[in-house]
């Protein structure tokens, strides 16, 4: 099917067009590469070409169903579209779940077959419009008999299950040249734990990971792994809690250097952090790996999967993603959908202009901070005691307990300098503001 969307061009900050890029020109060269290269922007297919603005108070706002009847057709015309777009907003990559590309089967085995289907086509599409798959994962969360988990589920029958659609996935992702694989929770955490064997539960998710890992690997996967840390929603407590969880979480099943994270950032508010704590706790961890792209209201306090707009965020976002040096195998993938309210084909362009412009901005900003120096050279002395004396001690384990109790003892009066949180705050405005 043809959908015939007007190309989004770079018109500059000046543009009274309202679609046009004022800030994201994909072929401006900084630091020696595009822009493309440096934010890896990719379409989130169950928001942008399925869902259609629904809340759990009401229905539709958006058709996108092209006057389709013919599941199969239909989800051709999806993938039609998907590509169109990604071509008329110059996004090189996707990011799909199993049950967003194919219509679902009777049983298992329909729905897998679908699936496969799907993704020939979607191969296709791909070598047509030179576009590429950063990850694919499996809804595992959806369909009724996940309704307590799938690989943390009560009913190994369910486990099984699980497993066959994930591997359904990887091979789909070897299949399309995808470089990452994702495994968001879903409903992998409990409601109560009065029905709850935690510990079975832990271990059986740190077998299906395993399990996952090695039949990729086995298989010529190369890309990465990704857990993407989710606190609560759909159940009040989700395993995959925060990046920090996580990580102690691969550490105790040995699956650290395949599995990074996917940071995303209304999780992160959800979890009751910033989205760049989540970012630097992946990066102080050797876990950093993809993002998905959006922002929470914290009004709400729900995953509200908005576009981001923050520019202090997308800022802080691209300083935490230059410093772990730049994306590998991951990228920005826009998780966010348009407000119930923007209910035209119009507005999801409106809404990837303003996110793909505002991590333009974010990532000339970070790179600006990064230039200057001034932010980190603070960090840096502040911590100039550890480069000397005792202070080298400690960090090169060249002490203990008693030479530290016995140096303390004979210190006269010790001077903390100040944290200077106010003249950073105002430094980083002046970088992010300059020249209004
Ligand atoms: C749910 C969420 C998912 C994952 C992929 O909150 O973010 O869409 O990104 O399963
Ligand atoms: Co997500």
């Amino acid at each position: 099917m043809k959908f015939d969307i007007k190309k989004v061009n770079y018109e500059g900050p000046k543009s009274k067009n309202p679609l046009a890029f004022k800030y994201y020109d994909k072929d401006e060269v900084i630091n020696g590469k595009k822009m493309s290269e440096h934010l890896k922007f990719a379409l989130s297919y169950w928001h942008t070409i399925d869902a259609e603005n629904t809340d759990m108070f009401g229905g539709p706002t958006i058709d996108k169903k092209f006057g389709i009847t013919d599941p199969m057709d239909l989800y051709k015309a999806k993938a039609d579209f998907a590509f169109e777009l990604m071509e008329a907003l110059g996004i090189e990559y996707y990011c799909f779940h199993d049950a967003d590309i194919a219509p679902e089967g009777k049983t298992v085995k329909e729905s897998i077959d679908n699936f496969n289907q799907m993704v020939d086509y979607l191969a296709e599409l791909q070598k047509k419009y030179g576009k590429k798959l950063l990850w694919d994962t499996a809804n595992n969360f959806g369909d009724k008999r996940f309704m307590v988990g799938a690989a943390t589920s009560a009913n190994a029958d369910v486990f099984a299950i699980a497993a066959a659609k994930v591997k359904a996935c990887i091979d789909a992702d070897i299949k399309l040249g995808g470089t990452g694989y994702v495994f968001w929770g879903g409903r992998e955490g409990y409601d109560t734990l009065l029905n709850t064997d935690m510990g079975l539960e832990l271990d059986n998710l740190g077998r299906f990971l395993t399990m996952a890992r090695d039949y990729a690997r086995s298989k010529g996967f190369k890309g990465d792994f990704y857990i993407e840390p989710k606190p609560k929603e759909p159940t009040k407590h989700q395993y995959d809690f925060d990046v920090a969880t996580c990580v102690g979480f691969l550490r105790k099943y040995n699956l650290t250097g395949d599995f990074k994270m996917n940071v995303e950032a209304n999780h992160a508010t959800l979890a009751m952090h910033t989205f760049q704590h989540e970012l630097r706790t992946a990066r102080v961890n050797d876990a950093f790996g993809s993002i998905d792209a959006n922002q929470g209201d914290l009004l709400l306090g729900w995953d509200t999967d908005q576009f981001p707009t923050n520019i202090y965020d997308t800022t802080m976002c691209m300083y935490e993603v230059i410093k772990a040096g730049g994306f590998t195998n991951g990228g920005l993938n826009f998780d966010a959908k348009t407000r119930r309210a923007s209910n035209t084909f119009e507005d999801i362009l409106y809404a990837y202009i303003a996110g793909m412009d505002s991590f333009a901005l974010g990532y000339k900003l970070a790179d600006k901070i990064i230039k200057d120096g001034r932010i980190d050279e603070f960090v840096e002395g502040r911590y100039a005691s550890y480069r000397s004396g005792i202070g080298k001690e400690i960090v090169e384990g060249k002490t203990n307990l008693e030479k530290l109790a016995e140096y303390a003892v004979n210190l006269g009066d010790v001077k903390v300098e100040s944290g200077r949180q106010e003249y950073l705050e105002s430094l980083l405005n002046q970088l992010m503001f300059e020249g209004v």
